[in-house]
C-alpha cells in the first residue's frame, strides 16, 4: 500500500470515530440538550428570584437582620485594578461577628456574562475582618452583590452599583 492511501485510510477511520452518531442517536442527543436547556433556564429565573437589595454607602451601617449590621469598605479608591473590599460585621452589642460566610460576586450589569467573577468568598484576617480582592477590568457600570450566610443559610444579599 502507497503512504498516501494508508493516510488516507487512517483519516477514515479518524473521521468515523469523531462522527459515530446514527440519525437516531443524533435525535436522543438534541432532546438532552433541550433538557439542559430548561434546566439552565430553570437556574436563572431561580438566580432572579434573588433580590440584591441596594446597600447604603460604603462606610455606613448596613443591617443585615436581627439587629447585626455590618459597615464596609475598600483600601482604595475604586478604579480600574484590583481594590480589596473589606467588610466588618457587628452583632447588637458591638462585637465582631466572625461567624459568619460571606461571598461576592463582581461584574458589570451593562455587560451581563462579560466578566463576572461568580461567588466569590471573603477570607476572615486576623483581626476578623472579611477580606475579598475584586478586579476592576475596565471602566464604566459595575455592581458587587454580597451574600451572607450563617450556618449554610443565606441571611443577607446586598447590591453597591459604583462607576469606574
Ligand atoms: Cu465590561
Amino acid at each position: 500500500m502507497t503512504r498516501g492511501k494508508t493516510t488516507f485510510i487512517i483519516s477514515l477511520i479518524l473521521l468515523a470515530l469523531a462522527f459515530p452518531y446514527s440519525p437516531l442517536q443524533a435525535g436522543s442527543n438534541e432532546h438532552e440538550g433541550h433538557q439542559h436547556h430548561m434546566k439552565a433556564d430553570a437556574a436563572a429565573e431561580t438566580g432572579q428570584a434573588s433580590v440584591f437589595a441596594a446597600m447604603p454607602k460604603p462606610g455606613k451601617k448596613v443591617p443585615i437582620g436581627n439587629d447585626s449590621y455590618l459597615i464596609y469598605g475598600f483600601d482604595k479608591q475604586l478604579k480600574m485594578g484590583t481594590v480589596i473590599m473589606k467588610v466588618d460585621v457587628y452583632t447588637p452589642d458591638g462585637k465582631r461577628d466572625t461567624s459568619l460566610e460571606i461571598l461576592a460576586d463582581s461584574g458589570m450589569p451593562s455587560m451581563r456574562g462579560a466578566h463576572e467573577s461568580g461567588d466569590q468568598p471573603f477570607k476572615l484576617s486576623r483581626k476578623g475582618e472579611y477580606l475579598l480582592p475584586v478586579n476592576i477590568v475596565m471602566p464604566g457600570d459595575w455592581e458587587i452583590r454580597v451574600t451572607i450566610k450563617k450556618d449554610g443559610k443565606v441571611i443577607f444579599r446586598g447590591s453597591y452599583k459604583f462607576d469606574v
